[in-house]
């Protein structure tokens, strides 16, 4: 056989296989859309959940992921979820009270003290509070939220050891009058940023710092322009999986009860790959040269009472929600 033969034989294969391989076109697409890194296991569940689901619906619902904001920043997914020009987004609760006020309620200051805490009330009365009230504003959530983390404050200049230390301090946080508000009242000068362009702030000093769970900061490679990491701990935040109304009510009785069910098996999975992962980062991200101290934490909550954090968002979200979050982790401010 010469070359040119065999260059026609595999270019034949080449045409064929595609062919005889590609699968029916689906009959409903759903666009999902995230903003972490393919690496980090909550895309790796659903990835493997969008399998589930294809195979499961034979080749009828397909579930597309788009990772790493690849439709748009977090901010700009919301309005096109709301649209429906995408069908179903991750999200952090904190960003989706710009639209549902109390969704950020799980993000009080150092509110949750161990993940045992955090299931009990996210997959409790806590969570379905939640789930209720951000049904009505039009959204549909799946049952289980995603897990992002306890979150730990990064900087490039000098480590954080106490409050003091966040003085003037320019940080970034994700969209939210939640986050703003708990960093000014920590003296910090925050700056609203989407997850999309934190790298770039970070490395062209827009800010100084910035605040994520370990997992965030390894997959999204912060720790390449950070220095210091506080395990200050400060909120545990988490990811709703939400999709368009309209959309999800598109689809039959059996495939919405069976894309819940594979979407909340997947996140169960994905809550305890970031608990084994989280075990292992500090040393991982420690030999990429991040520095890591582990502050305490009361003189940090004590800042937030003197400032009235904890008084004011006790009034912004009402007795109801605020005492929903008290039954969940005990008295609060
Ligand atoms: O924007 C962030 O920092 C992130 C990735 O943690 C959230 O989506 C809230």
């Amino acid at each position: 056989l010469t070359r040119r033969h065999l260059g026609a034989a595999s270019l034949g294969l080449a045409l064929a296989l595609p062919a005889l391989r590609r699968p029916l076109a689906a009959e409903t697409v759903l666009r999902l859309s995230t903003n972490l890194p393919p690496s980090h296991p909550l895309n790796q569940r659903l990835l493997e959940a969008a399998a589930t689901i294809g195979s499961r619906s034979d080749g009828k619902l397909e579930l597309r992921l788009f990772p790493a904001n690849q439709l748009g920043a977090d901010t700009d997914v919301l309005s096109q979820l709301r649209s429906g020009a995408v069908q179903m987004m991750t999200l952090s609760g904190l960003i989706l009270s710009t639209l549902v006020p109390v969704a950020s309620l799980n993000g009080v200051g150092f509110a949750f003290p161990d993940y045992p805490t955090v299931w009990r009330a996210m997959d409790g009365a806590l969570g379905a509070f939640l789930r209720g009230e951000i049904a009505k504003a039009g959204l549909t959530p799946m049952t289980r939220i995603w897990d992002n983390g306890f979150r730990q404050i990064t900087s490039a200049a000098k480590p954080v050891e106490k409050p003091e230390d966040l003085a003037n301090f320019k940080i970034r946080v994700p969209v939210s009058p939640l986050w703003t508000s708990l960093f000014r009242a920590f003296g910090a000068a925050p700056a609203s940023i989407n997850f999309a362009e934190t790298y770039s702030a970070l490395q062209t000093r827009l800010v100084d710092g910035q605040e994520n769970p370990l997992p965030v900061i390894e997959t999204a490679r912060l720790y390449e322009v950070q220095k210091f990491c506080a395990m200050t701990n400060h909120m545990w935040d988490g990811f709703w999986l939400l999709a368009n109304r309209r959309a999800f009510a598109g689809l039959t009785t059996g495939q919405q009860e069976m894309v819940q069910q594979e979407l909340d098996a997947a996140a169960l999975r994905e809550r305890e790959d970031l608990a084994t992962l989280s075990t292992a980062l500090e040393g991982t991200l420690a030999a990429r040269g991040l520095r890591f101290n582990a502050p305490d934490p009361a003189p940090f909550r004590q800042k937030l009472q003197q400032a009235g954090f904890y008084e004011q968002w006790k009034t912004r979200y009402g007795a109801e929600a605020w005492g929903q979050l008290e039954a969940a982790v005990g008295k609060l401010g």
